[in-house]
């Protein structure tokens, strides 16, 4: 399999599998509530394929599935674990924006994320193990004043941490413009901290860009900030969508699906696909019999 092809069969995955999520959803089948990736997938993809799950850290946030699936692959225990099951990565009890996998982590409480990764960079560099540790947050979190006290802290100490900001234009229901003031990429290049920005859904100039981000922290030792900007095509969680449709449209025109999907030959195409939509559904089959987690 090309890169490519690689590249497009897990964003495809990580697309059906919240599609999904979203008909389980409304079936009443999971439990808690779940924020879909859909749209946003090149940046996962992009960025985690250079990283090593048996060395490497991720901190995700409470958009946190296709980031787990592209570090870890574990489909089976996303799934049951949004939908209560024992079998789920977090035995049920975690829900869809509290996992913990080998190393990767997420948490819902948006900023807290940044002083644990942090804190998670220094203990690596400590340990001598030569980890990144990436740590994924959106726009809405350039208001969080902690982000700022570790960009300070990462730099002074040289923490091998990378920062993506992935702005995907809104907090929720909040455009970006009412919340966030001046330059985002200014935000790392303020600390002394590298930073590279890319306005993209192609998958393969974000993976060039996160190569070099994860190259520079890999060999310096030093953090980088990288802004990717992105957008969600599904609302905020489920039903909460106040933008115009129009604006939806457009950006749907620059799909990462199609955009690499284009640039497969069609057999090949087709075959992924296939493969794919028969892996999610009996992914839901095991899901659906695995036990209820106890209470
Ligand atoms: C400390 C804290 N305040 C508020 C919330 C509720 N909340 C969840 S997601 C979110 C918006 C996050 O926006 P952004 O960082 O841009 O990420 P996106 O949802 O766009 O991926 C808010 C306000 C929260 N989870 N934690
Ligand atoms: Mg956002």
């Amino acid at each position: 399999m090309t890169l490519l092809e690689r590249q497009y069969e897990q964003m495809l995955t990580i697309r059906r599998f919240e599609e999904t999520l979203l008909r389980l959803f409304s079936e009443g089948k999971l439990t808690g509530t779940t924020h879909t990736y859909i749209g946003q997938e090149a940046d996962a993809v992009g960025v985690i394929a250079h990283l090593d799950p048996e060395r490497d850290v991720v901190f995700s946030n409470h958009r946190c599935h296709g980031h787990y699936i592209a570090f870890t692959g574990d489909l089976f225990g996303l799934l049951s674990e949004v939908m209560g099951r024992s079998t789920g990565t977090c035995g049920g009890k975690g829900g869809s924006q509290h996992l913990h996998r080998g190393n990767f982590y997420s948490n819902g409480v948006q900023g807290s994320i940044v002083p644990v990764s942090t804190g998670i960079a220094l203990a690596e560099k400590e340990k001598g193990t030569g980890a990144v540790t990436t740590v994924f947050v959106g726009d809405g979190t350039l208001g969080q004043g902690a982000l700022y006290e570790c960009l300070n802290m990462a730099s002074l100490w040289s923490l091998p941490l990378l920062v993506v900001v992935e702005n995907n234009h809104y907090a929720q229901t909040t455009p970006r413009h009412l919340a966030v003031a001046g330059d985002i990429r200014a935000r790392g290049a303020a600390f002394g901290i590298e930073t590279d920005e890319l306005d993209s859904t192609d998958v393969e100039e974000i993976h060039s860009a996160a190569q070099r981000a994860v190259d520079h922290v890999r060999t310096t030792g030093r953090p980088f900030f990288l802004v990717l900007h992105t957008y969600r095509f599904s609302p905020h969680s489920k039903g909460d969508d106040f933008r115009d449709p129009e604006e939806i449209a457009q950006r749907r025109a620059h799909d990462p699906l199609l955009v690499a999907g284009a640039r497969l030959d069609g057999d090949v195409r087709a075959r992924i696909d296939e493969a794919v939509e028969r892996l999610i559904a009996e992914t839901v089959e095991a899901a659906e019999a695995a036990p209820v987690a106890g209470a």
